[in-house]
């Protein structure tokens, strides 16, 4: 287990190198430099394995250990390998490193599965950089379609395609995988909360994950002087925009049931000192167990919105991304749980606050998912640090959990 582990801390230390802001955390946007790096690191670490590796036409990397049945469906696991902000080390990477040392222990045990073992690494996880988020797994089960993929730029007006060319990736590979080549897909995950350091239990099983949408919601004003413009001759986009963002916590609240709200990025322009703005784009960040409570605040939010169009004021708002509340399969958590016990590793169920890949998936193939403590309960910061020893126990019951869908 020490050698595992040691293992994994090289993994996850040598990967949070890749950022665009050392010192401030992680930054690795997709198909960025440090993707790149990152992109090489795993593919090295893959082949190192004894896995054949390919990149599809999204720039999601999969490494595969071929079984004896012949053209049969993948035991996948895997995650993210992208980051927020300013995110830290664990959020994606500890999932994608844990999925490359179960492959280390199949070719440390000279196995040769019956079906394919496949580790997978996905883009664009958060969507940092082109916004909506779960990029990667949704194009591959045929959500995102090219059209929408070729359209989506980043802040600086880069679109997917140029992006991915300039760090030398294919966009014209193959993108939509048939779901019929996926057997199964197991997910660990950070938990970013506090509920596993708080019981002092190392493993969680993940029964569900609450549904999600982003929105993004434009204001549009009158740019003026800030000096010589009278206050009741201003159409000021950002004093609006402010007011709207400061009334979504009562819907979340109303809503109750653990329904959330957050604007987590908003941009002012043309975002001079002395201009009265005149438009601002923002982003609404609405979840709940309960798919009612998502599309009841999303409906409040869009009324609230519209209100706001008056006085030389324009609102409008794009749904980015919406995805149901998923429970996840039941025959593998109780799988996970029956080889958490085996290898006497104490575990809980517990429900997921964050989106994750595994939830994009679900719908398409048997999916699975396991969570670690995060320290303090922190994620999507600098200071996000979980153990590596629990990373470990993961691999462990990866590891036997994938030697029974790879034979069955
Ligand atoms: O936003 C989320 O829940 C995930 O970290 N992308
Ligand atoms: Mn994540
Ligand atoms: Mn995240
Ligand atoms: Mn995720």
């Amino acid at each position: 287990m020490v050698e595992l582990k040691e293992s994994i801390e090289n993994h996850i230390n040598q990967i949070s190198e890749y950022t665009a802001t050392p010192g401030k955390g992680t930054t690795r946007l997709t198909y960025s430099q440090e993707d790149l790096k990152t992109r090489n690191y795993l593919k090295g670490k893959m082949r190192e394995y004894g896995l054949q590796v390919r990149e599809d036409g999204f720039g999601n990397i999969f490494g595969k250990l071929e079984g004896t049945l012949k053209d049969a469906p993948s035991v996948m696991v895997g995650s993210h390998f992208d980051s927020v902000p300013h995110g830290g080390s664990y959020d994606g990477p500890a999932g994608v490193v844990a999925a490359l040392e179960v492959a280390g222990l199949f070719a440390k045990n000279n196995l040769t599965p019956r079906y394919p073992l496949e580790v997978v690494a996905l883009v664009e996880e958060e969507g940092a950089r082109f916004g909506g988020g779960l990029m990667g797994s949704r194009g591959m089960v045929g959500l995102l379609g090219e059209g929408d993929f070729q359209n989506l730029r980043d802040q600086n007006g880069v679109s997917t395609v140029e992006a991915m060319t300039e760090i030398g990736l294919d966009p014209s590979l193959p993108k939509k995988r048939d779901p019929k080549t996926m057997k199964a897909f197991l997910e660990l995950h950070i938990e970013q909360g506090p509920i596993l350091e708080e019981k002092e239990i190392p493993i969680g099983v993940v029964e569900a994950i609450v549904g999600l949408t982003q929105l993004e919601v434009t204001v549009k004003g009158q740019a003026g002087h800030a000096g010589t413009t009278p206050m009741d001759r201003r159409a000021d986009a950002l004093v609006a925009a402010a007011s709207i963002i400061g009334r979504l916590p009562e819907l979340a609240r109303e809503a109750g049931e653990g329904t959330v709200i957050t604007t987590g990025r908003l941009n002012v322009f043309p975002n001079g000192a002395n201009v009265i703005p005149d438009q601002v784009v923002f982003s609404v960040d609405i979840r709940s167990g309960k798919e009612e409570n998502v599309l009841n605040v999303i409906e409040k939010t869009k009324t609230l919105v519209h209100s706001y169009s008056k006085n030389r004021i324009q609102t409008s708002l794009e749904q980015l991304l919406y995805i149901q509340p998923k429970e996840l399969n039941r025959g593998i958590r109780s799988l996970l749980k029956e080889k958490s016990e085996a290898l006497e590793i104490p575990y809980c169920s517990i429900n997921s606050g964050a989106g994750h890949d595994a939830m994009v998936l679900s719908d398409y193939t048997d999916v699975g998912m396991l969570f670690i403590p995060s320290k303090n309960g922190l994620s999507h910061c600098p200071e996000e640090w979980s153990d590596s020893e629990d990373i470990a126990r993961a691999v462990g019951i990866f590891y036997e959990t994938a030697k029974s869908l790879t034979e069955a």
